[in-house]
């Protein structure tokens, strides 16, 4: 129902969902994607997954700013180019996971409430949130990436438009094995939290970078895009044995949807802005 403030279309790009490997994205083919902008910098990816809220990591926003000093950047296919179907959405607030610890070891997702809702367009569109408790990702997603690398991480030139990469889904504890590879880390302690998803090959060469955080990863599940992590961090970029490391959408949906279908004025508890 669309008063539960989930969209009654998402997921469906306007462009056709080609497969991408490390590829430029067409115009309408990640209409989710976000810039997370800090006084005009790019500083984070994100999702927009309502009319009126955009998922991205909570270690975007450090604890003195403020989300007055924010904005989202929706529609855009360049960080640096003006672009005809771009909009600037300035922020009401941001919330972070009640579990969400500083040292980044959890709940590194932030929902960031726009101060109204964008319209939507063939450029600016949500993309599908999981079902909470649904079955565990496919293997197999797209990644769209605002400023993506291959091996080494190079930064790409801001005319580069937006990055799509491929890249197989690893869960927390296979990941959490590889990340122990070349290490003394005992295998009783985690690297890899419980919570968190990875992805990229064992041999490195497509990954998420620095600037990525915050960003999508997304699978398609019944002809729809569903986000199912949000670039988090990682051991460098495309290394062997380090893939990315994404948070587990699904495993903060009950706290997604609880935030996305509450009133307005009901919406207090458990909003904090980074500077409280
Ligand atoms: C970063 O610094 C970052 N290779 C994001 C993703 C990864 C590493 C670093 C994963 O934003």
């Amino acid at each position: 129902p669309l008063h539960s403030g989930l969209p009654a279309a998402c997921g469906q790009p306007h462009a056709s969902s080609r497969i991408v490997g490390g590829q430029d994205a067409r115009e309408g083919e990640w209409p989710w994607q976000a810039s997370i902008q800090h006084r005009g910098e790019h500083v984070c990816g994100g999702s927009l997954v309502a009319p009126q809220w955009v998922l991205t990591a909570a270690h975007c926003f450090p604890r003195r700013a403020s989300p007055s000093e924010y904005r989202v950047r929706l529609g855009a296919l360049h960080l640096g180019l003006s672009s005809p179907h771009a909009l600037s959405a300035p922020l009401r607030r941001v919330l972070l996971p009640p579990d969400y610890s500083e040292d980044g070891a959890r709940g590194d997702l932030a929902l960031l409430q726009l101060r109204r809702p964008v319209p939507l367009s063939a450029h600016v569109r949500p993309v599908c949130l999981p079902k909470p408790g649904g079955p565990p990702a496919p293997v197999g997603a797209g990644l769209p990436l605002p400023a993506s690398a291959a091996s080494p991480p190079v930064p790409l030139p801001e005319w580069r438009p937006l990055q799509g990469v491929r890249v197989p889904l690893l869960d927390a504890r296979a990941c959490d094995r590889l990340y122990h590879a070349g290490t003394d880390v005992p295998l009783g302690e985690r690297i890899v939290p419980p919570g968190s998803l990875c992805a990229g090959y064992p041999e490195g060469r497509k990954d998420a970078c620095q600037g990525d955080s915050g960003g999508p990863l997304t699978c398609v599940k019944s002809g729809r895009w569903v986000l199912v992590g949000v670039v988090s961090w990682g051991k460098s970029c495309a290394l062997p044995s380090r893939p990315g490391v994404y948070t587990n959408v699904a495993t903060y949906s009950p706290w997604i949807q609880a935030r996305l279908s509450l009133p307005l004025h009901r919406q207090a508890p458990g909003a904090r802005a980074p500077s409280a």
